[in-house]
């Protein structure tokens, strides 16, 4: 199993806030309606990391990567091909360098004051029958949910210096499932 960056090209100046990547497999055929499962020959999804943090698990050709609170200055993209059970074929794996030149920075998402965070699934019920694909819907309590902070830096409310209001911009804002626009293995935040 191989996965390889078709682009960006290696050394490449990033100026926007997110890099569109187009990732090519070889060896297996990508299924994310099998990840988590058990491993299956020939089948798996790859892996995405910056700076060696895991991102996220992807099935398609193309994705963009945020650089939400990432820090202007030279940075690793790594992909990996993964079996369903999310483990990582290292030999198969490709490390990309760039650089990000911000023109205009994003505003850093800094922590917010929240209390202990904590989640519950709201459907299916308890002893319900599901079948095939179904919809997870869940309660989040006591923090912001956001894609675009994936791999990064963790933000803490347990240190007071990183303290801040809770701020509502739209990517912060946890919208339900069922206003989420289309299913995707990430749908469970706002990007
Ligand atoms: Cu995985």
């Amino acid at each position: 199993m191989t996965a390889r960056f078709v682009s960006p090209s290696s050394g490449t100046v990033v100026t926007g806030n997110s890099i569109d990547v187009n990732v090519q497999v070889s060896g297996f055929q990508m299924s994310c309606a099998l990840a988590g499962k058990a491993p299956k020959a020939g089948f798996g999804h790859y892996h995405i990391e910056l700076d060696h943090a895991l991102v996220n698990m992807y099935c398609t050709d193309t994705t963009t990567i945020s650089l939400q609170n990432v820090a202007p200055g030279q940075h690793t993209l790594t992909v990996l091909p993964a079996k369903n059970d999310h483990e990582e074929v290292a030999a198969g794996k490709q490390d990309l360098a760039f650089t990000y030149q911000p023109s205009s920075p994003l505003a850093e998402i800094k922590a917010a004051s929240a209390g202990a965070p904590s989640i519950k699934i709201l459907s299916p019920k308890a002893g319900d029958t599901v079948s095939g694909t179904f919809t997870i819907q869940v309660a989040i309590n006591n923090f912001n949910p956001s894609c675009d902070l994936f791999g990064k830096a963790n933000l803490r409310d347990d240190l007071p210096g990183l303290n801040a209001k809770p701020d509502a911009r739209p990517s912060q804002v946890y919208r339900p499932p069922g206003r989420q626009p289309a299913r995707a293995p990430d749908a469970g935040c706002r990007r």
